[in-house]
């Protein structure tokens, strides 16, 4: 596909700010087709066959970020994926929890396609402990546990939050405070996205 007929929002913010839940609205009100990193590394890690399944499975439970070739080879084939089966080569793609390290987001805006904007949900670490401690009594995620979720907080301050102050100084990302409800948070994206993207 060309970067000039694809869309691209990354969706950032810190585990548990929101993102998958945003995005799946998105998706219904916008027209986006929705990718999240991790959702692809949790699939390739079952994927019967991959080459990469342990090494996903550790990096996960630790909180580390996978080697980017892994996830911009994910990435990469899902939108292709994605376009081939609606017959395109047009579409507007939310690229939810990536890039979160700033040589990822080079390599991806590089080789893959540049993003039009990034969405930034802006969450403090309470809260965003809190619903992954509640999630954490039924998600099944390997890293929805205290000890794995201190390390995902930590590896966002030091490693992720760079990309979001790198995204904000060009101009490209756009904040939103995600401690209100799913709801208000809706609405504040969507006002954003409409000025933004039209
Ligand atoms: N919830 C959501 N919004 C709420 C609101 N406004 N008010 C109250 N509750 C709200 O939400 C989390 C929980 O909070 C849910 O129970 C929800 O109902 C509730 P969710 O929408 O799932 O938040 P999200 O930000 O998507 O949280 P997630 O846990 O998915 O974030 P992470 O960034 O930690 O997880 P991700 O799947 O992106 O990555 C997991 C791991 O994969 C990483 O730690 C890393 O090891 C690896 N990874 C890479 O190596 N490279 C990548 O590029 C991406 C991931
Ligand atoms: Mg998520």
């Amino acid at each position: 596909f060309s970067p000039d007929d694809v869309t691209v929002v990354f969706v950032l913010g810190g585990p548990g700010a929101g993102k998958g839940t945003q995005c799946e609205r998105l998706v219904a009100e916008h027209g986006f087709t929705h990718l999240s990193a991790g959702d692809l590394l949790r699939a390739e890690q079952t994927r019967p066959g991959s080459q990469f399944g342990d090494l996903i499975r550790d990096y996960i439970k630790n909180g580390l970020i996978v080697p980017m070739e892994v996830t911009i080879q994910l990435l990469e084939n899902a939108m292709k994926e994605t376009l081939d089966a609606k017959k395109t080569t047009k579409g507007r793609f939310l690229i939810d929890g990536f890039p979160r390290k700033m040589d990822q987001a080079h390599k991806f805006e590089d080789s893959v396609c540049p993003a039009k904007l990034v969405l930034f949900y802006d969450c403090p670490e309470k809260v965003m402990e809190k619903r992954l401690m509640e999630r954490g009594k039924t998600s099944g995620r390997a890293d929805d546990n205290a000890e794995s979720i201190r390390k995902r907080f930590r590896v966002f301050i030091e490693t992720s939050m760079p990309v979001v102050d790198y995204y904000e100084q060009v101009g490209k990302a756009v904040k939103v405070d995600a401690t209100p409800t799913p709801d208000k948070v809706f609405e504040k994206t969507d006002k954003l996205l409409k000025e933004r993207l039209g």
